[in-house]
């Protein structure tokens, strides 16, 4: 693999000219830019740029990769892209956080520099996951005009944020590899599933430590178990890795082989409780953003080590990939680290009060979202459960409407059917995980009925019941009882959270200061505590964000932060060490 990580070519489209002018082979103006990153805090005409703009590079493939197939492989172009090789489209794919690759092969040049061009545009349409807002619509709280405009508190990075790839594989390769735990007693099961390239129909291996089973392909396919006799079992306290080598081979010479680092283990719901290789779990953590100063939404690692670290610091087993996946380095750490994964797609900002057609387009693409997430994450043992969505509405959010409009029937029941189907796509594609939706405080109950685990985000505190913690308490115990009644399955507050003013200070607590998030958290936990139905507490948010600009958002920024953009612990985060750690 190449990693093409490095100074691009750049260029902004504002009038859409660059395709007929050829902008794939050179670009006219061209600026240098840094691949992986967003572009938006590299350049005062780029902050709220979100239209079209072109990369380029150049690339030598080298000699020893002839007579392999060469793909090229985009980790996330947020939201749209077109790919060139040489001058000639090899690809086009829709959504700003996975990866999608093609095969070039036949596009190459062997004597003489590659170019490489990928046209990006993230304009915020309707008929997108996460949608953009009607004209005039968007911002936060309610309040419309926020800016840029969307339907979602973060702002919308975009640009080539993940790495680009180069890869060659020999012409018979190893295409996916499945592997599913299972734990009879002290022993794992591990049931590996390969796909190899073509009708592959000869032989192969599969190897887990001193064991090895043989594989025996048809059209492509081959199966095989391996039992690992008392096996260690991945959890947050032992997460230990087993690697899992598979290897194609024609006469016993090898002709493709991948390894793959699994962890055995399993995750269920019972009743009301989530287990973790059939014990209960309670989940310490919060919902993130991949989020940074100049990098933006761009692969930022010195960033993860670090919250990695924070995380590990102050006693977090687990966070939610708010409000879409994370890199697959990220999913990798996790594994390593023994954090668990609540692992989201791209499916914020949803409202159903609006024409069919349009509802069924974002199903479609929310489901192509899903396919690709669990594609891409299904063999990690940090990813405890998949999420569909964050906080969809039966109304238009953001002030398009009045916010005490009631909500429509038809949109409820739209909602629905709409969060039926992704249940069932991810229940089909990967049975072993729960499937979840994180409902808003107010919205449609009925929404969470399929799921297997309840999630909600709740502000009683915050955007309600401001200043009245006590008060907010006895809100959320109902409420958090009332749940309970009605569905009778585990239930994880996966956002509680205030904005907070590092160095603001008041005693008695008031809103904005630290000590007010200090005792605002300290009710939730409190209330979780009492309740052995409670299966996890995600603190709203582990650090302060960027987001479009609104009267809520003072600097332009999400302030619900334990730790603040640059990684300093709050108040909140010392207290949530003593709670979560004892320290
Ligand atoms: C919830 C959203 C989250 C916001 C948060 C907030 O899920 O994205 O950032 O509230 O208002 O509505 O801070």
């Amino acid at each position: 693999m190449i990693d093409l990580s490095g100074l691009w070519q750049f260029q902004m489209d504002p009038q859409g000219e660059g395709e007929a002018q050829g902008w794939f082979r050179a670009l006219p103006a061209p600026r240098v830019i840094p691949v992986p990153c967003s572009w938006n805090d590299l350049f005062d005409d780029a902050r709220t740029y979100l239209g079209l703009a072109w990369y380029r590079t150049e690339v030598w493939v080298p000699a020893g990769w002839r007579g392999r197939r060469v793909y090229l492989r985009i980790g996330s172009a947020t939201y749209a892209a077109k790919v060139w090789v040489n001058g000639t489209l090899v690809m086009e794919h829709l959504g700003g956080s996975l990866p999608f690759a093609a095969e070039i092969t036949e596009r190459l040049a062997w004597d003489r520099p590659n170019i490489i061009a990928i046209a990006v545009e993230n304009e915020p349409r309707p008929d997108r996951v996460p949608p953009g807002p009607a004209p005039g619509g968007g911002g936060v709280l309610g309040v419309a005009g926020g800016f840029p405009g969307t339907t979602y508190d973060f702002f919308p990075y975009t640009g080539l944020h993940r790495q680009v790839w180069l890869c060659a594989v020999p012409d018979v390769h190893i295409d996916d590899i499945t592997a599913v735990t299972t734990i009879e007693d002290t022993d794992g099961i591990v049931s590996v599933t390969v796909a190899a390239a073509g009708d592959y129909a000869g032989e192969g291996q599969a190897r887990l430590g001193g064991i090895e089973v043989d594989l025996a392909f048809r059209s492509g396919a081959a199966e095989a178990t391996l039992r690992v006799p008392a096996a260690r079992f991945w959890s947050p306290q032992d997460p230990h890795l087993y690697p899992l080598t598979v290897t194609l081979t024609d006469n016993q010479r090898v002709t493709d082989t991948y390894t793959l680092d699994i962890g055995i283990r399993t995750v269920a719901v019972r009743g009301d409780q989530l287990l973790l290789n059939g014990q209960p779990i309670k989940l310490t953590g919060f919902g993130k953003h991949e989020d940074f100063a100049l990098s933006g939404r761009g692969l930022n690692l010195p960033m993860w080590i670090r919250d990695y670290e924070l995380l590990r610091w102050i006693g977090a087993n687990s966070y939610r990939t708010s409000h879409y996946p994370y890199p697959e380095e990220v999913m990798q750490l996790a594994d390593r680290l023994g954090v668990l994964v609540i692992n989201e797609i791209p499916a914020v900002g949803l409202n159903f009060a609006v024409p069919e057609p349009l509802t069924q387009q974002r199903l479609a693409q929310a489901l192509t979202e899903l396919r690709e997430l669990i594609a891409r994450d299904k063999n990690h043992p940090s990813t405890l459960m998949w999420s569909v969505a964050n906080e969809p509405v039966a109304r238009p959010p953001n002030g398009n409407e009045p916010q005490s409009q009631p909500q429509k029937q038809e949109a409820i029941e739209a909602g629905t059917q709409f969060f039926r189907r992704l249940y069932e796509e991810a229940y089909r594609l990967d049975g072993t995980r729960p499937v979840t939706l994180v409902g808003v405080g107010g919205g449609p109950r009925e929404w969470h009925e399929p799921f297997d685990v309840v999630c909600i985000n709740r502000y009683y505190g915050w955007y309600a019941l401001g200043g009245q913690l006590d008060r907010a308490a006895q809100v959320l115990a109902r409420d958090l009882d009332e749940l309970h009644q009605v569905y009778g399955k585990p239930i994880i507050i996966t956002e509680f959270g205030a904005d907070t003013l590092p160095g603001v200070h008041a005693d008695p607590p008031e809103m904005w200061s630290e000590e007010y998030q200090v005792e605002f958290l300290r009710r939730y936990l409190d209330v979780a505590a009492q309740r052995p139905f409670m299966a996890g507490m995600h603190v709203w948010a582990f650090a302060d964000f960027k987001t479009t600009q609104g009267v809520g958002r003072a600097g332009g920024m999400n302030l619900k932060g334990v730790f603040t953009r640059d990684r300093r612990p709050k108040m909140a985060a010392h207290f949530l060490r003593s709670r979560w750690v004892g320290a």
